[in-house]
């Protein structure tokens, strides 16, 4: 296995570009539901560089240390549980949040939060977390890491819709100033 004819962190981060921003930068197909035939997928990805069989596509599928994507029961499919900045319909159904929610985001972020509330900038929906270690990575991509505590039972019983991604990860359209506070590491 160590002979691997591809780096598997670079074949995750480029599955996480083509299945969430840029399908037609290799000309892939993704349904409605963001989902890629692997048969359309394994020729194209063998063209950039990365020759690997289904059983390997499975394993890295596998191993991802976010669980970023997922193949289909009937094994003919994958696509990526979230993050999307392209118009797919992941198809989650809305559910009750817990009534904490973490959102790691960085300081030079911070001012337009506090005036604007959370948007969800590219992508589809604000992205929040229910672990703290996985909020300060996510902050840190951006610079020194902020933890943001939104008090998402207050906005469910005002009506704002939550969804839960396969991979954990909690989505809502945004988030506004009045439930965000900072967190408080104690
Ligand atoms: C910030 C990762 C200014 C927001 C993670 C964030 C996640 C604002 C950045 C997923 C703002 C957007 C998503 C406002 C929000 N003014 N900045 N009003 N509202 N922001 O990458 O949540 O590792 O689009 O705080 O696990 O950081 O890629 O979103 O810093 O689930 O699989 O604007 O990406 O997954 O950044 O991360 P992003 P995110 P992966």
């Amino acid at each position: 296995m160590s002979s691997q004819p591809y780096n598997a962190l670079k074949l995750s981060r480029f599955l996480s570009l083509i299945l969430r921003h840029a399908p037609e930068s290799i000309g892939l197909e993704l349904d409605s539901q963001g989902w890629a035939k692997i048969s359309q997928l394994l020729p194209l990805l063998k063209k950039r560089g990365f020759n690997l069989s289904f059983n390997e596509l499975a394993s890295i599928v596998q191993s991802n240390n976010k669980q970023r994507f997922i193949i289909s029961e009937d094994k003919q499919k994958i696509r990526a549980n979230q993050g999307h900045s392209i118009p797919i319909d992941l198809g989650y159904a809305e559910q009750k949040p817990p009534a904490i929610l973490l959102h790691g985001t960085a300081t030079r972020f911070i001012e337009s939060i506090f005036q604007q509330g959370l948007t969800k900038q590219k992508r589809h929906h604000a992205h929040l977390s229910t672990d703290l270690s996985t909020a300060v990575s996510v902050g840190k991509r951006y610079g020194k890491a902020v933890i943001l505590c939104i008090d998402a039972q207050t906005m469910y019983e005002h009506g704002y819709r939550f969804y839960l991604s396969t991979n954990g990860v909690w989505l809502t359209e945004q988030v506004p100033v009045d439930y965000i506070s900072y967190y408080d590491a104690r």
